[in-house]
């Protein structure tokens, strides 16, 4: 029989599994529960969970899981045309969301069930452990054109990839995990929920990130945190007016970042403010986490580290032919192999294929490698990715988005620099007649896609530059700004 996902489910005892404020689950109620729901949920071909920051997205996403039915978390801010994306392209057969909440118009007649947390009585029939191919996650990321694709996650990329993190930050079950990440993406749900459960360990989720919730749990029972560099960096501004709330995060066993570059001032303003030295990683939707410093390893801002465990990384340049220097100044993109890799963007047979080089399968992430396997990013080959708090937005998504409101003539998306956000979604919009407010705009692309996705900036021109052959000049934008 193949090892179960998660051994601590199978002979459950009393320790604490999640807590969401005053709400918790043992494990011995976590495999009631989810169990009685995975018998539900058997025969299902998909399920979409409804991702509210709460417990009973947790107990359904293992409930799934444990059914060996692949889970669809969704985005709860998620707008109209997003949502009726995802359930078009991947048709679940029931949608499970905590019980009262209210579901949009777009879930039309798809089956729900309210996931119930009292423990039965009698102990549910435990069911076969899934082959290890088989999917466990589908979740959504976006490109640089086009609407986000569904990236397929088996069992076997989860457990092999929480093994090697358990290994790289010495994780084990009696760690305490505290985040308030968002429980749709592989960063909040694929190793922040259930790396803790595959441990045995103790996930406390805030519902939303504060820094007041951070420092209650790290002063308390937390010894580590998982944060976004936008997390880290409103931390550490609270932390230098707080004593108490830098002592309280100098007691922790482990900081990790990652979604996003950690500016290397944030990271020495840690150090400076609290003694901890951030620990960075690097991760993808289709790879999971592919690099880190080691826990026990040299914290070097900038950098993310050697790749973790079973995972091969490669630099290769523009032709595709890998670089065999170490000396962490030859930039090339990095690609990936290893039993991280997920085994398909769902109905994209094209975009699956494209992604992959030789069994290689490729990241978009330009770096450098330095002579200890250090791996420094350096940037991204697509001007039209944007990562904005720790969000992947395709900058051709948005555009589309807008180009739907009448006011918008003409628009070009961009990202550009931000202190808080690491980068800001910025609009470039021809007007066609007058021009619509800022908010009416933001208002727009937040019901449509997603509110993380709606431009922070918007500046109205009376034409885009673009080169001979009628593309837009990107790159010319933060120029041709009046008054930028
Ligand atoms: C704002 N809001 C609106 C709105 N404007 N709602 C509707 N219409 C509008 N026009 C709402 C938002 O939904 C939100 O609600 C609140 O107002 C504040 O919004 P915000 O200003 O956008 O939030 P902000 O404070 O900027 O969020 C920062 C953040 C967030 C860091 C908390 O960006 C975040 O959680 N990031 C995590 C992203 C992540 O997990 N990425 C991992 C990807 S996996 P409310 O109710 O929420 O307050 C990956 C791989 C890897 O990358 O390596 O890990
Ligand atoms: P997503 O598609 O949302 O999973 O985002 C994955 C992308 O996030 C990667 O391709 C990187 O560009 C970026 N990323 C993740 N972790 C890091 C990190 N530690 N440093 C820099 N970029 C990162």
């Amino acid at each position: 029989m193949d090892t179960p996902l998660f051994p601590a489910l199978s002979e459950p005892t009393g320790r604490e599994a999640i807590r969401f404020g005053d709400r918790a689950l043992t494990y011995r109620e976590l495999a009631a529960v989810a169990g009685r729901l995975a018998g539900e949920l058997s025969g299902t071909s998909r399920v979409a969970v409804w991702a509210t920051p709460s417990i009973e997205t947790c107990v359904g996403v293992v409930a799934a899981l444990l059914a060996g039915v692949p889970a669809v978390p969704i985005n709860p801010k998620i707008g109209e045309r997003e949502l009726a994306h995802i359930l078009g392209d991947s048709a679940p057969g029931l949608v499970l969301s905590a019980p009262g909440t209210a579901l949009p118009e777009g879930f039309g007649g798809i089956g729900r069930i309210e996931v119930g947390l009292d423990v039965p009585a009698t102990a549910p029939k435990s069911l076969p452990e899934p082959d290890p191919e088989t999917p466990a996650l589908i979740i959504y990321t976006s490109g640089t054109t086009g609407a986000p694709k569904g990236v397929v996650l088996p069992r076997r990329s989860i457990s092999s990839n929480l093994d090697s993190l358990a290994t790289a930050w010495e994780w084990t079950g009696e760690d305490v995990l505290v985040h308030g990440l968002p429980l749709f993406h592989v960063h909040g749900l694929g190793i922040g929920v259930l790396g803790p459960l595959r441990l045995g360990g103790t996930l406390h989720h805030l519902g939303s990130f504060s820094t007041a919730g951070i420092g209650a749990e790290l002063g308390g029972p937390a010894t580590m945190m998982f944060g976004v560099p936008t997390m880290y960096s409103r931390l550490v501004a609270d932390a230098e007016a707080d004593p108490e709330l830098a002592k309280a995060i100098g007691r922790a066993r482990l900081l990790v970042s990652g979604s996003a570059p950690l500016p290397a001032s944030v990271h020495q303003r840690i150090a400076e403010a609290t003694g901890q030295l951030v620990v960075e990683r690097y991760g993808m939707s289709e790879t999971l986490m592919n690099c880190s410093v080691r826990a026990a390893g040299e914290r070097r801002p900038g950098t993310v580290g050697p790749p973790v465990d079973g995972v091969d990384v490669r630099l290769v340049d523009e032709s595709g032919a890998p670089i065999e220097g170490e000396d962490d100044e030859t930039v090339g993109e990095i690609e990936v192999r290893g039993p991280n890799l997920f085994l398909e963007y769902l109905n994209r047979p094209d975009a699956t294929a494209e992604a992959f080089r030789d069994g290689w399968f490729r990241t978009g992430d330009v770096a450098t490698r330095g002579k200890d396997g250090y791996i420094r990013i350096v940037g991204r080959r697509a001007i039209d990715l944007i990562k904005t708090g720790g969000y992947k937005v395709g900058a051709g998504e948005v555009e589309n988005a807008l180009l739907e409101h009448p006011g918008v003539a003409e628009v070009a998306v961009t990202g550009e620099p931000d202190d808080d956000l690491g980068e800001r979604i910025v609009a470039w919009v021809v007007p066609s007649g007058e021009a619509p407010s800022p908010q009416e705009l933001a208002d727009h692309v937040a019901r449509l896609l997603t509110p993380h996705k709606r431009p922070r900036v918007v500046h109205f021109l009376d034409g885009l530059p673009r080169n001979d052959m009628g593309k837009v000049m990107k790159k010319a934008l933060s120029t041709t700004a009046p008054g930028s």
